[in-house]
């Protein structure tokens, strides 16, 4: 309850940020970013997502701050629309599970993508597994509903959670990302090892984009490489960054 009403304070407050964490193709250069919530506590210093957004979903703020973040990826498309060294990046939203089955999601989508006018498919959102959980045929409508508008789609954290393969065929998807619970380990583990050479041949058979999150070594990526997944993002590329630091590295690396 405490942390309810911190988290409430801090929206009204403004100490929720933003930062871009790049995605990699393989040669290094850049594709896109993620962005992911950070909240600025005045005491606790930077408190992470994996503390708050539950919270965040049982209060509902999810869906005035999933709201947020989209208007804020949306937004930052458009002034790099503008730039030709960087129209081609995505961005890559987290959509939870609540906030994807709000009423007015989709509409949302759709308002927040035509008046940046930016290309819809630079927009990426990133659906979690459990999603899948139930209400499948509803879940697929919607899905569908926003492919249609030419958002692209990504499942993440794949492969922890309730994903059966006879469900994948059937969703309108374009990416899966490897959990990084699985790379962590994928040197010295052989069913981690498995378990992602076994994503990465499942994505080029269904025809799917496939991202590892969590990269930290060369070692990782050129193992990941080798299986055939040819986009990255870790600690390895660059750490979630404040935009004003992300725009500092994009031009040190152009
Ligand atoms: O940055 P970090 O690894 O701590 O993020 C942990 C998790 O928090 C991410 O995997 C993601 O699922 C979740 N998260 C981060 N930002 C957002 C957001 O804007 N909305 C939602 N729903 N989840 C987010
Ligand atoms: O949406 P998701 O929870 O998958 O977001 C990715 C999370 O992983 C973010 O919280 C981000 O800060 C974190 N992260 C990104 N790169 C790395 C990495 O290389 N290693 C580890 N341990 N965490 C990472
Ligand atoms: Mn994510
Ligand atoms: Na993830």
């Amino acid at each position: 309850a405490a942390l309810a009403a911190d988290l409430r304070q801090a929206w009204r407050d403004n100490h929720l940020q933003i930062e871009y964490q790049p995605q990699v193709g393989l040669d290094g250069s850049m594709t896109g970013v993620e962005a992911l919530l950070r909240w600025q506590h005045p005491t606790r210093g930077i408190v992470g997502p994996e503390e708050f957004i539950p919270t965040a979903e049982e209060t509902s703020l999810i869906i005035p701050i999933g709201h947020w973040v989209l208007e804020a990826a949306c937004a930052q498309l458009a002034v790099w629309a503008q730039r030709p060294d960087r129209a081609h990046l995505s961005i890559a939203v987290n959509v939870s599970v609540r906030q994807f089955r709000h009423p007015e999601f989709i509409d949302e989508v759709v308002s927040c993508v035509r008046r940046s006018g930016i290309p819809p498919d630079r927009l990426k959102l990133e659906l979690t597994e459990s999603l899948l959980a139930d209400n499948l045929e509803a879940t697929i409508a919607r899905m569908r509903n926003l492919k249609e508008m030419g958002v692209r789609l990504s499942v993440d954290d794949f492969g922890i959670g309730y994903s059966s393969l006879s469900y994948l065929k059937r969703l309108p998807i374009d990416e899966l990302k490897i959990d990084r619970a699985f790379v962590k380990d994928i040197l010295t583990d052989g069913n981690d090892a498995a378990i992602a050479a076994t994503i990465i041949d499942l994505c080029r058979n269904l025809g799917l984009e496939v991202i590892a999150e969590g990269v930290e070594t060369e070692e990782q990526r050129a193992f990941l490489a080798r299986q055939g997944c040819h986009r990255y993002q870790g600690y390895l590329f660059c750490r979630p960054l404040p935009l004003e630091q992300l725009e500092e590295f994009m031009d040190a690396k152009a």
